[in-house]
């Protein structure tokens, strides 16, 4: 009985040996944001609010304000109301905003910031900040940065990062207080809706570049897809491809790493690598599959996008995005037999022509094995790829109009 009793100890003691802790620390430092680029893509654009020619209710106009519009930011501590004005009728950007912090429905003097304009291509950006305000009991820091005239965003001052050792590798990690209330590591709640997340963002460098920036200034869109930049979920999936749970510090000094032991199961596609997000019984969750399969904990999800990334002969990555609008597509993860998607490649083109009298329409389109339609695809440089062309020949091969198709 003895003998028997040492063994069992040593067969749980043994697997646990030289495997990687269950749970690790990372020391968190704060950076403050060096670009636009940085504070919007990192924050995941923040809180945002359009603006408007309307008055906010209980608001009177303010005398001298040229061609003002309002804005509304919902933030936690209450509704964050302003304006923005141009400095002169002949200013090209809204450089000037008033915030109503004191929440009295006036807009004064000491409520004013000025801006800085600053431009990306066409894109046009004014930064005000950073500020540090009071509102009510909260106190918010960071910036608001009007983007082409439409729309604001309120972002944080920077974010925090660290490096976590995780078998050995070491991975670069971080988080943004995206919504801007001075706790960190609040995670997505389920039900939430894809970008209209109330939660802090999490930041992993999957393809270890030292970044969490995606290599061309794009689309926070594409800053998703390449999976590094997300909101927080219960669970996230780091480069080692095991599910962690991320517990912050409340002082922000630091953050753990939980490795998630339960079962799991294998889920096989068409592509190579690729990214799902999706929901199942955690809530949201965005993952990676590399070698064609994936390890999900075991139980029901419904898929609501997949981009996948082919390489070509320079092993450049092409990205590819699917969407699966209106109905997420639904699978189960089960842990004695793979699961296989049925979604992915390869692609077929698929041409529709429509006649109304002498006049034919072409239209193109890219649909993926199951024919779900493939939204988008981005070049290596994040760029769309060249427009298709029609050639149209008669019967005896002889070219008789030639016409690009256009995106959109
Ligand atoms: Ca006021
Ligand atoms: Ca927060
Ligand atoms: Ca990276």
């Amino acid at each position: 009985m003895r003998a028997w009793s040492l063994f069992v100890v040593f067969a749980f003691a043994i697997p646990g040996f030289g495997q990687s802790p269950q749970r690790v620390e990372v020391p968190l430092t704060f950076k403050e944001f060096q670009t636009v680029n940085e504070m919007i893509v990192l924050s995941l654009g923040g809180i945002v609010s359009l603006l408007s020619e309307r008055l906010p209710r209980g608001y009177s106009p303010l005398p001298g304000t040229v061609k003002p519009q309002f804005l509304e930011l919902p933030h936690e501590a209450g509704t964050l109301v302003g304006l923005i004005a141009l400095s002169s009728p002949k200013a090209k950007a809204y450089d000037r905003i008033w915030v109503d912090w004191n929440r009295d429905k006036k807009f004064t003097g000491d409520e004013k910031l000025m801006g800085t304009v600053s431009a990306r291509g066409k894109e046009k950006f004014v930064v005000f900040g950073p500020f540090e305000r009071s509102v009510g009991d909260a106190k918010i820091e960071g910036y608001l940065i009007v983007h082409d005239d439409d729309h604001i965003h309120l972002v944080p001052k920077g974010y925090y990062e660290g490096e976590a050792k995780l078998n050995g590798q070491t991975v670069k990690v971080g988080l943004v207080d995206g919504n801007i209330n001075g706790v960190l590591g609040e995670r997505m709640v389920a039900g939430q809706r894809y970008f209209e997340s109330e939660s802090d963002v999490f930041l992993v460098d999957l393809n270890g570049d030292g970044t969490f920036l995606p290599p061309a200034e794009e689309a926070m869109e594409i800053a998703v897809y390449s999976g590094e930049v997300y909101y927080l979920t219960n669970l996230v999936q780091l480069p080692d491809r095991n599910f962690y749970r991320v517990k912050v510090a409340e002082d922000c000094s630091r953050l753990w790493l939980e490795r998630d032991l339960s079962p799991k199961g294998k889920v096989k596609a068409a592509c190579k690598e690729f990214f799902l997000g999706l929901i199942g019984q955690e809530g949201a969750m965005l993952v990676r599959g590399q070698q064609n399969e994936l390890l999900l904990p075991i139980g029901s999800y419904q898929a609501y996008w997949l981009a996948f990334v082919e390489r070509d002969e320079k092993g450049r990555p092409w990205l590819a995005l699917l969407t699966f609008a209106p109905q997420p597509h639904k699978f189960r993860v089960v842990g004695d037999k793979t699961t296989e998607l049925p979604f992915g490649p390869p692609f077929k083109l698929v041409m529709d022509v429509e006649r109304s009298g002498r006049r034919f329409e072409f239209s193109l389109s890219l649909e993926d094995k199951a024919g779900n339609s493939v939204d988008a695809v981005f070049t290596p440089d994040l760029k769309r790829p060249p427009e298709p062309v029609l050639v149209i020949s008669d019967a005896k091969g002889k070219t008789v109009k030639t016409e690009k198709f256009h995106y959109g």
